[in-house]
């Protein structure tokens, strides 16, 4: 492969000591592999974390401030004097949080330590959503029709979305996740739609530039895992198929898509992977695309850091994508080209939160009084939390990955419901039901969705009763957890709704 620049550093950073900028299942991730790998960990946490998991795998942890992610994990300053004193060569930043922060990349570098991740520069294009598709069309990845530009003048934005064809797309500039978006479907509709939009981006974001693309309805959405080196290598990983999600919170996953064919697959990755150039990317990255009823493919947007659903591009590779970016970070280069992978099997997977699918996915978080997670072939299992822990109402309500594999789609959706039925938790209400009911649907076996599934098909009424656990392991998992924990019903906490105790159980 050929060494595509001077501005790419191509010395060797030995990494033999990482802080891990994150907390949950994420840490615990990356300090696994750190560990096969012989790497030191150093954990952060806040106040509440103290006794998470991540706190006691780690080689060393310190304590960054109270509850609130903006007073511990989101303080800058005070993880990289973490880092400094600890005498840490690299910082990987997990996802949320700091991640995708080009400032801190950049507060990293100018400390002399290794940010596991893209450039700033590259962190910076792909967050600004209009000089992304700057690049693009630059690199020629097809996106949907619209304007390159952020543009102010409605009359002129109004003409645009008259020449593309209703219905189309405002976005914010500085958006993503959906935020600042709005669906226009008639022309007298366009200019309240236009200033509400700039309103929700200016509020939201303190960036009210805001572009137009032709509306994709009913689409599917499909990313690309790429990985890149500092030698001008760039390969693909084949795809997610990400459709099944709600409210832009993805709930199913899957590896590799159900509808994509050998030449598709190669067309789209080819376009990933010159997604992923034209930014000069360095590390793991994912490319995310919109893939319509006829099979055309665009553009969305790049995500500059390791995604939740990582997992199942795992099982399909075969590859640990934590131990490719901490090799790609210390300078080496890849060491295998596209042509050396293949997608083997199928790989699924089911994100379990402490979210309540019978009321609108409420977060129900709480103590975790039983959590006993299934395993056996093909089973993985990523948890930041464990039995006699907490899920605290700070953060995000995750309480584990669920990811199955099989040899062929079919065996890998079966092993996961095996796997579903085997889950125990007791204390929070959980997203496993909804899973299942994900699993038994026609539409998601047979591969016919689009990222409308949830509300074109879920309502509680859906959910099976009887996948409770028994009124017997509800009472047992109270005792052991008083018994454990020396937890009475005193209250643990208050999620300003009421206290926690634990004879406050919970059944599905
Ligand atoms: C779109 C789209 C349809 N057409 N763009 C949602 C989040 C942000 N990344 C962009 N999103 C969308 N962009 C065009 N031109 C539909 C969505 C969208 C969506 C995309 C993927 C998964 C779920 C979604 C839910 C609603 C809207």
């Amino acid at each position: 492969m050929a060494d595509s620049g001077s501005a790419l550093s191509t010395s060797l950073r030995p990494i033999r000591k990482v802080l891990i900028a994150n907390r949950g299942e994420i840490a615990v991730r990356i300090i696994r592999t750190c560990h096969e790998l012989g790497i030191e960990t150093v954990a952060i946490f806040s106040d509440i974390d103290a006794l998470a998991p991540h706190v006691r795998m780690a080689t060393e942890a310190w304590c960054v401030g109270g509850a609130a992610s903006a007073d511990s994990y989101l303080r800058a300053d005070r993880v990289l004097e973490v880092a400094r004193k600890t005498g840490a060569d690299a910082v990987h930043p997990g996802y949320g949080f700091l991640s995708e922060n080009a400032e801190f990349a950049e507060a990293c570098h100018d400390a002399g330590i290794v940010f596991i991740g893209p450039p700033a520069e590259a962190i910076r294009a792909m967050g600004d959503k209009t000089a992304a598709r700057k690049l693009m069309e630059k690199a020629g990845v097809p996106m949907a029709p619209g304007t390159v530009d952020a543009i102010d003048d409605a009359d002129e934005a109004g003409a645009i979305a008259q020449e593309i064809g209703f219905p189309i797309l405002i976005k914010a500039a500085a958006g993503g996740g959906g935020k600042g978006m709005r669906i226009v479907r008639r022309a007298e509709d366009f200019r309240g739609a236009m200033d509400a939009a700039r309103r929700e981006a200016t509020s939201a974001f303190g960036d009210g530039r805001v572009f137009i693309e032709k509306y994709i309805d009913e689409p599917r959405h499909i990313e690309f895992q790429i990985m890149a080196d500092t030698h001008g290598g760039v390969v693909h990983l084949f795809e997610r198929e990400c459709s099944i999600q709600r409210r832009h919170q993805k709930v199913v996953e899957e590896a590799p898509s159900a509808i994509l064919t050998p030449e598709l697959r190669a067309e789209m990755g080819e376009a990933a992977v010159s997604a992923a150039r034209s930014c000069g990317y360095v590390g793991a990255g994912t490319v995310e695309f919109l893939v319509d009823a006829d099979r055309r493919f665009y553009f969305m947007e790049m995500n500059t850091r390791l995604q939740v659903e990582h997992p199942v591009t795992e099982w399909i590779t075969g590859l640990d994508l934590v131990a490719e970016q901490i090799r790609v970070a210390s300078g080496e280069a890849l060491g295998y080209t596209q042509d050396d992978f293949a997608i083997h099997g199928h790989a699924v997977e089911c994100r379990v939160y402490a979210e309540d699918p019978r009321s609108g996915f409420l977060p129900d978080p709480g103590p975790l009084m039983r959590h006993v997670a299934p395993s056996g072939p093909g089973v993985r299992v990523d948890a930041g939390v464990e039995e006699g822990g907490t899920i605290p109402m700070e953060y995000d309500p995750m309480i584990s990955k669920l990811t199955t594999w099989g040899p062929t789609r079919d065996a890998a959706i079966r092993r996961m419901r095996r796997a579903l039925d085997e889950y125990e938790v007791a204390g929070v209400a959980t997203t496993i039901p909804f899973c299942r009911f994900v699993m038994d649907h026609e539409a998601f076996t047979s591969g016919t969705f689009s990222t409308h599934f949830v509300e074109q098909h879920f309502s509680p009424a859906a959910l099976k009763r009887g996948d409770e656990l028994p009124d017997e392991v509800l009472a047992m998992a109270a005792a052991m957890y008083v018994d454990q924990f020396g937890k009475t019903d005193t209250p643990l906490a208050t999620n300003g709704q009421g206290a926690f105790s634990p004879w406050r159980l919970r059944r599905g």
